[in-house]
């Protein structure tokens, strides 16, 4: 994070002054008004965040020869503790009051609810430089989101990833109804990457076998190689990634099964809010890949507050493409616009799903803030 103080006679010119010299993703640290010999000056810290160091220390890479694994975690938690101070020191001094009071209720809420303080100060920062702009559209510009259906994804090989029992095998499932539901007719198939787990295996195969479509297991490379010479058969396949060992990647996974090289596969992440924040950074860091398309968010039926998701879209820049609230297979819904993902931060109100078709919809567990 390169961090630098800048003055000028105006607030206008200080922030033009911030912007020209370290680019639109600048936040502002701190901001204040001092008198010298008459003359008053706007004086204002702001931070960039560089490149991550541990890019510049991926092995074999800037002619810097192999920095290890355990290197580079070390580099990265080192980094992480750099920011935390830095952030901490801005935190205290954000001044909230130079903001309308609903926004100021809003990034508090947000705190509240789990919305990290990094994120907050992003949030503060779009919003000081801002004005027009309002708590949600500085949101939507951190937090994304594309609609998990067939146009948004049009891959044909899509791919559910995630720690063990975030709810993978059960959506998949979900994704086998949609893409039926959309397409009649269409040739789906259904293929197992987790095959030592007896139970998801059961789930899939009973699937397939009930609604008529293939199924088929992947082992390894030469699995790989013989769906994807059978490509040809199907509209859409889809596959239930197993879960990544402690201290493996998703890459390293990927590579075992021959689906590496693969263009056109486009992997979804399921994560959920329960999940504690640590917890979400370390699975975020093992299972993103160039190939992660989206992040779906599951059991926010047993999650008590959201401000992962804001920490995650933040984080990734992965578009949140669907929200989970039950173990049922009508209970996700694909996310076709915000509002449903701001009723679930603000009002803590669970997305309507397929299953509530037809039914009154249910109350807000609690009453919350509206942004
Ligand atoms: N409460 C709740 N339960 C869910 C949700 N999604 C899935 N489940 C349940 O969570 C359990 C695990 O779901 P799976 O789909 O087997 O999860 P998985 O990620 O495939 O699990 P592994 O293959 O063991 O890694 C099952 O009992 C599902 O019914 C959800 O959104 N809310
Ligand atoms: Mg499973």
């Amino acid at each position: 994070m390169r961090v630098k103080t800048f003055r000028a006679k105006s607030t206008k010119a200080v922030l033009e002054k911030v912007k020209r010299e370290l680019g639109p993703e600048a936040v502002i640290l701190s901001s204040q008004t001092r008198r010298e010999n008459g003359v008053c000056w706007c004086e204002v810290m702001a931070a960039v965040e560089q490149d991550d160091p541990s890019a510049a220390a991926a092995p074999g890479e800037n002619g810097g020869g192999a920095v290890g694994e355990e290197e580079v975690m070390s580099l990265k938690r080192e980094w992480r503790q750099i920011k935390d101070v830095l952030l901490g020191l801005a935190g205290d001094r954000i001044d909230l009051a130079v903001l309308p009071a609903r926004q100021q209720q809003g990034l508090r809420f947000l705190e509240e609810d789990g919305v990290q303080r990094e994120v907050i100060i992003r949030l503060f920062a779009r919003l000081t430089h801002d004005r027009e702009c309002s708590l949600l559209q500085a949101l939507g510009g951190l937090v994304g989101v594309r609609a998990l259906t067939h146009g948004s994804f049009p891959q044909k090989l899509q791919a559910v990833s995630g720690p063990s029992g975030v709810g993978k095998t059960t959506q998949l499932v979900r994704m086998a109804m949609a893409f039926q539901k959309s397409r009649p007719g269409a040739r789906v198939c259904l293929v197992n990457a987790d095959c030592d787990r007896g139970q998801g295996r059961l789930v899939l195969k009973h699937y397939a076998q009930l609604s008529g479509i293939t199924y088929c297991e992947l082992h390894g490379k030469d699995d790989a190689q013989d769906l994807l010479a059978a490509m040809d058969a199907f509209d859409r396949v889809l596959v239930d990634l197993p879960s990544v060992p402690r201290g493996g990647r998703l890459d390293g996974v990927l590579a075992q099964l021959g689906l590496d090289g693969v263009e056109g596969l486009a992997v979804h992440l399921l994560l959920s809010p329960h999940y504690a924040p640590a917890q979400i950074s370390a699975f975020i860091d093992a299972y993103r890949t160039r190939k992660t398309a989206s992040l779906i968010w599951t059991k926010l039926d047993e999650a008590c507050t959201f401000g992962a998701i804001v920490n995650a879209g933040a984080a990734t820049g992965l578009p949140a493409s669907a929200l989970v609230k039950g173990p049922g297979l009508r209970d996700a819904l694909a996310l076709s616009d915000e509002m449903a993902l701001w009723k679930l931060l603000f009002k803590h109100e669970l997305p309507a799903s397929r299953a509530d078709a037809g039914r009154a919809a249910p109350a807000p567990r609690k009453g919350r803030a509206a942004a």
